[in-house]
C-alpha cells in the first residue's frame, strides 16, 4: 500500500515529487486493509512468509512434501447408498435394531476427528479432508460412520485454523451425503470445558444435526448420568439422529483389588443410560486401557445387560488393541472405531486396513476392497508429513499407559504443554504425577474436561516441587491452578463415591462446594435478545451474514469467535490455503493453487521478499494468475 500510496499521490502524478517527498507526506504510511479475496489472501501468505504462522513453533526449511494422491473416483457417478440413507430410512429405534441383528462387524472412521486430535494435536485442517472426502463416500460407502466433529476440534478449528467449525461439517456433508456423521459430545460440557446452559446445549445439539451429525456420542466426564441424561433427551427429542450414551472406561475390571470400576460398576452404567434412553452404548476407551480379556468380559456383560448395539473405542497406546478388537468382536460387540493406517496406532485408534484384513474370510468379515483402503491411508500418511510440527514425539507402544492412564487426545498435548513450561526434561516426572494426582482425587474417571484438571495439578505440582503430602500438609498457603479449584466445587459435577473431603478442603479455602447439576446454576441464554445484539456487535465488515450457528460459537467461545472473527475480516477464508502454504509460507519462486470458490482458481508466485524498511516494513512482491502484486507486512523479528 506504500508504493500504491505513493503511485496514487496527486503529487506524485504531477511530476512534483522532491526529496522530501516522502517524509513530509505521512498519509503514505497508512496502510488500508486488503478488500478483495485475492488481496487478503495474499496478505496472508506475506505475514506466514515474513513472520511465519505463530502456531508452528519450529520448521524444518529442508523438508520435503510428497504430493499425496487422492484415490480415482468418477464425479459424475452417483453416490452409493449408505448408512445415511439406511437411518432416513429406519428411524433411529429401527436402524439399531438392524445394527444389533446384523452379523458383520461395523467400522467408524476416525480419521477426520480422534485420530488426528491424538496425533497431531488436532490441527487437520478441512483442506486436506475436503480432498478425499468425495473419493471415499463413493469407494466406500458400507463404512458405518465417519467420526468428523465435536470433541478438541471445535475449538482448535477456531482457534488455530482460523476456520468455522460449521462450515467444516457443511462441507464434508455435501462431499459424503452417503454416510452416517458421528460427532463426540461433552454431555453438559457440549464441545468446551466447562459446563453451558441447558438450553444453549439443546441448541448446539438441534444445529448439530440440522448441519449434519447423526450419530452422538456424549459421555460425561465423570460418567455421571444426570449430566448426560440432558443430551440424550436433546437428541431424541430435536432431530432424527441417535443418542449413542459412553461409558467411559478406566482401570483394569480384572484386577480384583481395584473395587471401584468393576463389572458390576459398568453393566449398571449401562442399564442407567439405556432407562435415560440411549439409542446406543460406547465403551469410551480413551486411554486404551481396557485389555483383550478384560474386553470379553466387558462386552459379554454388556450385551446380557442391555437390549442396544455396542460400540467400542479405544485408543493403541499400548499398542495392544488390536488383540482387543478380535476379543470384543468374538464376544459379539457389533461396531469398533478405527483409523485409516497412515493416521493410526500409538494413541491414535487401530488401523482400519489392517483389521479389515484381520477378520477377511471370517464369519463376521465385512468386505472392504482393500486397493483402495490402503490408498487412502497412503494419502494421510503423506499428508501428515505436513503436521510434523504437531507431532507428539511418541515412537513406540508404551505399556506406562497403564500406570499413567493419560487419555490419547491428552497426550499429544500434554507434551508440548509440558515443553512450554520448561518441564521439557521433566515429562517423566510429570506423568507419574498424573497417576500419583488420580489417586489424591480419589481415582477417577479421566476424560476431557477431567483429565485436564488431573493435567493441571500435575503439572503445577512437578512446577512447584510438590509431592501429595505437601499439598495435604502445606495446602493452605498454595494457589491452586483454576480449574482443579472449579472442579472441587463442583463445576464437572460429581465424582462416583464423592470428593475426598480433606483435600475438598484443603483447596477450596472459602469457596463453597455444590452437588446438583453445574448447569441448573447457569442462566439460560436469551436467545431472540443476545442473537441479535451479537450481530449487531459483529455484522459490520463482515462478508458473510452472520448465522445462529456463529452465535454458538461465539457463546461457547466468546474470545476465541472474536480473534476468528478479526481474522477472517482481515484474510478472508483461509481454509482455502493449501497446508503446506498455510503453516509454512512460500519459498521464492514456489507457485500454489488457491481455490476461492468452485471454478475460480488463482495462482500465486512469490517473486521476491524485500528488506525492511525504516518501519521495519518489508514489501513482498507475487505474480498472481500472470500479474504482479505486492502486500506490505510488518517485520516482527
Ligand atoms: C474429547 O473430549 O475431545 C475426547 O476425545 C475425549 O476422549
Ligand atoms: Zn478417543
Amino acid at each position: 500500500h506504500f508504493l500504491q500510496n505513493v503511485i496514487q499521490h496527486d503529487t506524485f502524478k504531477a511530476g512534483g515529487v522532491t526529496v522530501n517527498f516522502i517524509q513530509n507526506t505521512p498519509s503514505l504510511f497508512k496502510i488500508k486493509l486488503p478488500q478483495d479475496r485475492t488481496s487478503k489472501v495474499t496478505q496472508f501468505l506475506g505475514e506466514v512468509i515474513v513472520n511465519g504462522n505463530s502456531d508452528v513453533k519450529f520448521k524444518d526449511d529442508n523438508k520435503v512434501f510428497r504430493n499425496p494422491k487422492v484415490p480415482q473416483f468418477n464425479v459424475k457417478d452417483p453416490y452409493p447408498k449408505g448408512t445415511k440413507d439406511l437411518l432416513t430410512e429406519l428411524g433411529p429405534e429401527k436402524f439399531c435394531e438392524w445394527l444389533k441383528n446384523d452379523t458383520k462387524i461395523h467400522y467408524t472412521d476416525t480419521t477426520m476427528r480422534d485420530a488426528h486430535q491424538s496425533l497431531l494435536a488436532t490441527r487437520m485442517r478441512t483442506f486436506d479432508m475436503m480432498k478425499v472426502a468425495e473419493s471415499y463416500a463413493k469407494n466406500h460407502p458400507n463404512t458405518f460412520s465417519m467420526e468428523v466433529w465435536g470433541g478438541a476440534t471445535f475449538d482448535v478449528c477456531l482457534r488455530f485454523l482460523h476456520e468455522s467449525p460449521w462450515t467444516r461439517l457443511r462441507e464434508l456433508r455435501k462431499a459424503m451425503p452417503n454416510i452416517l456423521f458421528q460427532m463426540l459430545l461433552r454431555g453438559s460440557n457440549a464441545v468446551g470445558y466447562k459446563a453451558y446452559p441447558d438450553n444453549l446445549i439443546e441448541k448446539f445439539v438441534e444445529k448439530s444435526w440440522e448441519n449434519g451429525v447423526d450419530v452422538f456420542r456424549i459421555f460425561d466426564s465423570l460418567n455421571w448420568v444426570k449430566a448426560m441424561e440432558p443430551s440424550i433427551n436433546y437428541v431424541r427429542d430435536r432431530t432424527g439422529g441417535i443418542a449413542q450414551a459412553a461409558i467411559s472406561y478406566t482401570g483394569d475390571i480384572l484386577d480384583v483389588k481395584q473395587t471401584k470400576y468393576n463389572l458390576k460398576y459398568y453393566t449398571q452404567l449401562a442399564k442407567d443410560l439405556e432407562n435415560a434412553g440411549a439409542h446406543m452404548i460406547a465403551i469410551k476407551d480413551m486411554a486404551g486401557l481396557l485389555k483383550p480379556y478384560a474386553a470379553t468380559e466387558l462386552v459379554t456383560a454388556l450385551k446380557n445387560t442391555v437390549n442396544l448395539p455396542i460400540h467400542l473405542h479405544t485408543h493403541d497406546t499400548s499398542s495392544l488393541q488390536s488383540a482387543t478388537y478380535l476379543k470384543a468382536i468374538e464376544a459379539g460387540v457389533d461396531a469398533v472405531d478405527v483409523a485409516l493406517g497412515g493416521l493410526s496406532g500409538l494413541t491414535s485408534q487401530p488401523n482400519f486396513n489392517a483389521i479389515v484384513e484381520m477378520m477377511k474370510y471370517e464369519k463376521r468379515a465385512h468386505v472392504f476392497d482393500m486397493d483402495t483402503l490402503n490408498q487412502f491411508s497412503n494419502f494421510w500418511e503423506d499428508t501428515r508429513e505436513m503436521y510434523y510440527p504437531f507431532e507428539s514425539g511418541l515412537k513406540a507402544g508404551t505399556a506406562e499407559v497403564y500406570k499413567h492412564e493419560i487419555p490419547g487426545g491428552q497426550y499429544s498435548n500434554l507434551r508440548p504443554q509440558a515443553i512450554a513450561l520448561g518441564l521439557g526434561d521433566r515429562f517423566e516426572e510429570v506423568k507419574k504425577m498424573y497417576a500419583e494426582v488420580n489417586l489424591m482425587f480419589g481415582n477417577l474417571i479421566k476424560v476431557t474436561p477431567s483429565s485436564k484438571v488431573v493435567g493441571d495439578m500435575a503439572i503445577f505440582m512437578v512446577t512447584n516441587n510438590l509431592k501429595p503430602q505437601d499439598v495435604m500438609e502445606r495446602g493452605e498457603e498454595l494457589s491452586f491452578p483454576e480449574s482443579v479449584i472449579s472442579f472441587f466445587k463442583g463445576d464437572l459435577g460429581q465424582p462416583a463415591g464423592g470428593f475426598p473431603e480433606k483435600l475438598q478442603k484443603i483447596i477450596l479455602k472459602n469457596h463453597k462446594a455444590y452437588s446438583d447439576r453445574p448447569n441448573a446454576h447457569l442462566e439460560p441464554i436469551d436467545f431472540d435478545i443476545e442473537y441479535k445484539t451479537f450481530k449487531k456487535k459483529f455484522q459490520k465488515g463482515f462478508t458473510r451474514a452472520l448465522e445462529i450457528e456463529d452465535f454458538l460459537s461465539y457463546t461457547l467461545y466468546p474470545k476465541v469467535f472474536e480473534q476468528a472473527h478479526e481474522n477472517y475480516k482481515l484474510y478472508g477464508n483461509l481454509a482455502l490455503v493449501p497446508t503446506k502454504n498455510f503453516f509454512y509460507g512460500m519459498k521464492q519462486r514456489e507457485e500454489t493453487l488457491i481455490e476461492l470458490e468452485p471454478g475460480k482458481t488463482i495462482i500465486v508466485r512469490l517473486l521476491s521478499v524485500g528488506i525492511p524498511n525504516e518501519e521495519g516494513i518489508r514489501i513482498v512482491f507475487f505474480s498472481v494468475n500472470g500479474e504482479n502484486r505486492f502486500v506490505e507486512v510488518l517485520d516482527r523479528s
